[in-house]
């Protein structure tokens, strides 16, 4: 991973995570979220709650990728298929696998959702648009819903301190304003396509409220 965040790098991982079977390669799906966790570090402490739990996440997910099982989690459909099969997954209450990869991953894929929704906000805006209106607004479609109160209020003043549209395009790294607008046009088609691959899939084996 480089020093500055580029778009453009972002962009990458996510294709590279998509098989030609449509399947997720978790590798690169991870890395694509390191790629972001070092994006909102660069936009100051008020953040580091939230990144840290990324980095957490990011990290249980790492240790199976290097574990003794690792074969089964090269993709997310492989992994959804071992943990589902070796019982490994509390499905209904927390108890003796409150990690899994199943259930972890599963945070990750909400907040993607968040991701694809700012994006989209943030690649049709106009100069007089908010990042924090559009932050929030894209958070409270997706994410708030899986979130208690307190949380939401914390994730509510970290919004205030975002910065403004103009730096936003800047930090982005991807050249001028009309050419961070065409590489989100550019990815956020892949995002929604990595998006929907695990929606289905967590949907079709229920495991979509996963504790
Ligand atoms: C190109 C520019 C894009 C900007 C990139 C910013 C990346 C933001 C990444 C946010 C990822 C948030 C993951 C949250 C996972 C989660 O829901 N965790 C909760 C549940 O976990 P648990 O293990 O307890 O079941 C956990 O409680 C979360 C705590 C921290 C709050 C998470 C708030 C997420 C707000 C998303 C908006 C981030 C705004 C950043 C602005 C750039």
């Amino acid at each position: 991973m480089a020093d500055t965040f580029s778009l453009q790098r972002v962009l990458e991982t996510f294709r590279s995570s998509l098989s030609e079977k449509k399947e997720v390669y978790i590798k690169y799906y991870i890395a694509g979220w390191q790629e972001l966790v070092a994006f909102m570090n660069s936009l100051g402490n008020v953040f580091s709650f939230i990144s840290k739990d990324v980095v957490s996440k990011i990290q249980i997910l790492e240790n199976f990728l290097s574990g003794e099982n690792r074969s089964h989690y090269v993709t997310i459909q492989s992994m959804v298929k071992y943990e589902l099969e070796n019982d490994l997954v509390d499905l209904t209450k927390r108890g003796s696998h409150p990690e899994s990869g199943c259930r972890t991953l599963l945070r990750l894929h909400r907040a993607l959702r968040w991701l694809e929704l700012f994006l989209e906000r943030l690649r049709t805006s106009t100069e007089d648009s908010k990042t924090s209106v559009m932050c929030s607004d894209a958070y409270n479609e997706s994410l708030a819903q899986h979130h208690p109160w307190l949380i939401r209020k914390a994730v509510g003043v970290a919004f205030c301190a975002l910065p403004g549209r103009d730096t936003f395009f800047d930090v982005m790294n991807a050249g001028d304003h009309t050419q961070v607008v065409a590489l989100l046009g550019e990815s956020l088609p892949l995002i929604a396509e990595v998006y929907q691959i695990t929606e289905d899939l967590y949907a079709k084996n229920n495991l979509l409220e996963l504790p």
